[in-house]
Order: C-alpha cells, then structure tokens, then sequence
C-alpha cells in the first residue's frame, strides 16, 4: 500500500471544511427574507391602507392602543387566507407573541391583543402583520 505521506491533521480539515460548505451553502440557498412591507400609519384607530402586491388591503385597530389592555387588530385583505401579528421593537427583544387573525362574519381579519411593559419605558412598536407569507409592517406608539 502506497504512503502517500499526508500531514495527520489533513483528514479532519477536511471533514471540517466539507461541514463548513454545507452549513454555509444551505444558508447561501435558502430564499432570501423578504423585507415587509413599511405602511406608514399615522393613527392605527383610524385605520390606514396599503398596496399588497397589487392589491389595496385595510388595517388597523379598535380600542386604545396602551399596553396590559387588550385591543383588537384588525385587517381587511380580501382572498387572504392566514393572517398572523406580532409585535417587536427596533433592537430589542420583546419576547415571543404571535395572534392569528380569525375572520369575522364580514371577512376581516380579527385578533384580540395585549401588549407588554417594555422595561426601558419605551412605547414605540413595530406591528408586524403576516399576510399570506407576505409582511407589512406598521409603526405605532402607545398611549400610555
Ligand atoms: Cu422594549
């Protein structure tokens, strides 16, 4: 049988590299996030509306917009099929909270809502509303 005299270390590099291309290609091929949609909003309890791939979707909520009270959100996307919330803060981690919105007898899109005290007193959110895979995002401000 041949030497071939390859340094001991070559073979685990090896393996290690061969792991490194896969974890990084499949990254590299998964489809690239979509970045939602901003819909600049400047009274959610008055509802505002949007362009969703062509089509003019309505949005907003009922009730005051203040945290540890429930409000509702609503969306009105005519053919849509799921609809989910969450709400987030720009660099900051708010923990985990996703609404699937039901549709009412009309048709639009409902949940039921509460939000959290965020410990560093600040009140602005991104409300993130998933529509069909596609997102819209929504920035708002408590009232309290
Ligand atoms: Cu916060």
């Amino acid at each position: 049988m041949a030497n071939l005299n390859l340094p001991r270390w070559l073979p685990p590099a090896l393996v290690i590299a061969l792991i490194a291309a896969v974890v990084l290609g499949g990254r590299f091929l998964q489809p690239a996030p979509v970045a939602p949609l901003e819909v600049a909003c400047a009274a959610l309890e008055e509802g505002c509306t949007a362009s969703l791939d062509g089509h003019t979707v309505e949005l907003g909520t009922d009730g005051p917009i203040r945290v540890l009270t429930p409000f509702e959100v609503w969306l009105k996307a005519p053919g849509a099929r799921t609809v989910q919330a969450s709400f987030t803060m720009e660099g900051m981690d708010m923990g985990f909270n996703l609404y699937t919105l039901r549709p009412d007898a009309a048709g639009v899109f409902r949940a039921r809502v509460t939000l959290p005290v965020c410990v560093t007193g600040r009140r602005d959110w991104v409300l993130t509303l998933d529509v069909d895979g596609r997102a819209l995002a929504v920035r708002f401000v408590t009232d309290l």
